[in-house]
C-alpha cells in the first residue's frame, strides 16, 4: 500500500496531469473548430474490435445476453455515420484490453487505456493523414506554449514536428529492419511518422486490385513506438464477410453490425484513434506508460486499488 501512496503523491504527476489536461483541452478546441460532435463512449455491446493480435476473453452476462467490454469503439464510429448530417466525430473511451502478462516491461502497454477515436465521413486516407498533422501540430503547440513550467521540471523540451510527417510502407520497413523494424525506426527518428499498409482486422479498407491495406499507424520516435493507428474503412458486405472468414473472425457476435452492412448503407469514412496515455507518455519523455497514470493497469499486475 506504501508503494500505491508513494505513487499518487509523487510530485511529478502534478506537472503530468498538468500536461495531459492541456492536450485534452486542445484536443476539444480543435474539434471543435473543425465542428466535429463528440459521442459519449460505451463500454458495453454485443460486439466490439476483434483487434489484429489475441488478447483474453472479456464480456459479461447481463440479462440473459453475453456484453463485450470496449476493446476499441471503431465500428461504433462507423454506425455513428451513417447519420447524413453529422461530417465527423470523436470519442473519448475506455478501452478495456486483457493483453499477456509479459507485456508488462514494455514501458507502453495498459490492459486498460483511454482512446480519442476519430472517423470523417467522406474523407480518403491522406485527407484524414492532413486532418491528424493539423491536429498534433495544434496539441503540441498548446501544450508547449500552456505547460512551460511543467516541461521544464520533468526536463523535456517539445520540437514541433514538420508537416506532413514522413511516411513509410510497412512491408519495406520490414525488408531493411527485419521483424523488430516498428522499434528500429522509432529508435531512428526525430519526430512522429506514418507507417502505412498493415494487415489488420476486416474494417480496415483493403485496395481491390493491388490488395494493399489503405491503413496507417502514427510512430512516435525515440523508441516510444506506437502512439495511433487507423483506415479507410470497408463498407461492402461481401467483402466484409470474405474478411471476417480470412482472419477467422468469429461473426456470431457481429450479427446487427452484419445485418446493417449488409443493407449497404455503410458509409465511406477513414478515420484513427490515438492513445491518451501514450501521447502523453512521449510529451511528457516518461518512460513507463504506468508512471502516467494516476491508476495505471499494467499487464499481469495485480490491481490494487
Ligand atoms: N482506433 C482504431 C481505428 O480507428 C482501431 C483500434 O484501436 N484498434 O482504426
Amino acid at each position: 500500500m506504501e508503494r500505491t501512496i508513494k505513487h499518487i503523491t509523487r510530485p511529478e504527476m502534478k506537472e503530468i496531469l498538468h500536461v495531459q489536461s492541456a492536450v485534452l483541452k486542445s484536443l476539444h478546441d480543435f474539434m471543435w473548430n473543425e465542428n466535429l460532435v463528440q459521442l459519449m463512449p460505451v463500454i458495453l455491446a454485443p460486439f466490439t474490435d476483434p483487434l489484429a493480435h489475441t488478447v483474453s476473453e472479456s464480456a459479461i452476462e447481463y440479462s440473459g445476453q453475453k456484453l463485450q467490454l470496449t476493446k476499441s469503439m471503431i465500428l461504433h464510429k462507423q454506425l455513428s455515420m451513417l447519420r447524413d448530417d453529422i461530417h465527423g466525430i470523436y470519442v473519448i473511451s475506455p478501452n478495456v484490453r486483457l493483453e499477456r502478462g509479459e507485456l508488462s516491461s514494455s514501458g507502453r502497454h495498459l490492459f486498460e487505456f483511454s482512446q480519442v477515436d476519430i472517423e470523417l465521413k467522406g474523407a480518403s486516407h491522406t485527407d484524414f493523414m492532413r486532418f491528424m498533422e493539423r491536429l498534433y501540430l495544434h496539441m503540441f503547440s498548446f501544450v508547449r506554449s500552456e505547460c512551460r513550467d511543467s516541461l521544464k521540471s520533468l526536463g523535456r523540451e517539445i520540437e514541433l514536428p514538420s508537416v506532413p510527417f514522413p511516411v513509410y510502407d510497412s512491408t519495406e520497413l520490414e525488408t531493411e529492419f527485419g521483424a523488430e523494424w516498428e522499434h528500429l525506426i522509432s529508435m531512428q527518428e526525430t519526430q512522429p511518422f506514418w507507417v502505412t499498409d498493415h494487415y489488420r482486422e476486416f474494417y480496415d479498407k483493403e485496395d481491390p486490385i493491388t490488395r494493399k491495406h489503405i491503413n496507417y499507424d502514427i510512430i512516435y520516435p525515440e523508441g516510444f513506438g506506437e502512439g495511433l493507428s487507423g483506415a479507410e474503412r470497408e463498407t461492402d458486405y461481401d467483402v466484409i464477410i470474405r474478411k471476417m472468414k480470412e482472419r477467422k473472425t468469429d461473426p456470431t457476435s457481429y450479427k446487427s453490425y452484419l445485418e446493417i452492412a449488409k443493407k449497404g448503407i455503410l458509409r465511406p469514412t477513414a478515420g484513427g484513434g490515438f492513445g491518451v496515455e501514450r501521447l502523453v507518455r512521449y510529451l511528457t519523455g516518461k518512460k513507463q506508460i504506468q508512471d502516467v497514470c494516476m491508476f495505471p493497469r499494467v499487464p499481469g499486475e495485480d490491481v490494487v486499488i
